[in-house]
């Protein structure tokens, strides 16, 4: 029988406590260096991504969307069972792999701001997963997010920040609009600090202008190449800007998952933030354990060049 990396009652008694566990490795620091290789190379080549640069308008992080539907090691990876029956243990079998992104983070980069997501709508203005029952004005669950170091994580090169146990009460609206500002990249202190949202100032989500973060109770999560930390996205996180210099990046990776029952890009064609505009015919929705009874959202079972994608088999 394949190995079971589900997660123990005293390991899923501290995620319902602290809305994150981790860091667990998924890959050695060998076997991580050597994926990364490839997979670095790999990007490079757009022919079979699912947003093209014709399509993706604006320069910005979201044309690093969803590469696991054409880079066959990160097709892999989403599916990977060392992280599957973890967040399988948290959500139930019949699990979706909705959405991949990148994030580095090279040095002088400022830090990522605190913020909260639930239904993702922070910087599209339009809700991205909505859970059953929940409306464009009224939802509280979001998604579980696994971010792989996929190069060592540190204090210096900014390794992700996390507040344990804030995931149960949003202190962000994010039917609220924030202004996407490029020129606010790398140029804005908060508390000392220099950090932002990729464009944006999360600060303009608060429920409450005048409330700030209990940074005393943040614990940073540093990781060696190959681990991953998983979180609910509600959980308050942020990261440390990179104040190294020479060639120290960090590079995170962020898989994000939700049961089938979920409705993913409900009434949306395009996807709109960060500068940047992609188009969803090329989209599917990874099936990466059990069935979907659903039938909610579009399916990919293979990717833009072919490779079926491993799912997990339910039991
Ligand atoms: O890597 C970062 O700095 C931010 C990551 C993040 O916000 C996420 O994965 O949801």
């Amino acid at each position: 029988m394949d190995a079971d990396f589900s997660l123990s009652d005293e390991e899923k008694k501290f995620f319902h406590q602290n809305g994150y566990i981790g860091p667990i490795t998924v890959y050695s620091p060998d076997e991580m260096e050597r994926m990364w290789k490839t997979v670095q190379r790999e990007t490079l080549d757009r022919s079979y991504a699912a947003y093209q640069d014709d399509a993706v308008s604006g320069g910005t992080n979201i044309a690093n969307y969803d590469r696991h539907l054409d880079i066959d090691l990160l097709a892999q990876h989403v599916c990977n069972a060392r992280i599957v029956d973890r967040v399988a243990s948290i959500l139930g079998p019949d699990l979706l792999c909705w959405r991949t992104e990148f994030f580095p983070k090279y040095p002088g980069d400022e830090g990522t701001d605190w913020h909260q997501a639930d239904t993702f709508a922070n910087a599209s203005g339009k809700p991205q997963i909505l859970w059953p029952g929940e409306t464009e004005e009224d939802f509280g669950a979001g998604t579980i997010t696994v971010w792989t170091a996929f190069t060592e994580s540190t204090r210096q090169n900014g390794c992700l920040q996390i507040i344990p146990g804030t995931q149960n009460k949003m202190n962000y609206d994010e039917t609220k609009q924030m202004v996407y500002d490029e020129s606010r990249i790398n140029s804005e202190e908060k508390d000392g600090v220099t950090r932002g949202f990729f464009g944006y100032d999360y600060r303009q989500l608060q429920i409450d202008p005048d409330w700030k973060p209990n940074e005393e109770d943040a614990v940073p999560l540093v990781m060696e190449k190959g681990q991953c930390v998983i979180f609910w996205s509600t959980l308050m996180h942020a990261s440390f800007p990179n104040t190294t210099t020479g060639k120290n990046y960090r590079m995170g990776f962020a898989a994000r998952y939700v049961p089938t029952k979920v409705r993913v890009y409900p009434n949306t064609e395009r996807v709109e933030e960060y500068g940047g505009s992609i188009p969803l015919d090329n989209y599917g929705a990874v099936l990466v354990s059990g069935e979907d009874r659903y039938g909610h959202n579009k399916i990919a079972r293979e990717t833009l060049r072919g490779t079926p994608f491993m799912k997990r088999d339910a039991e």
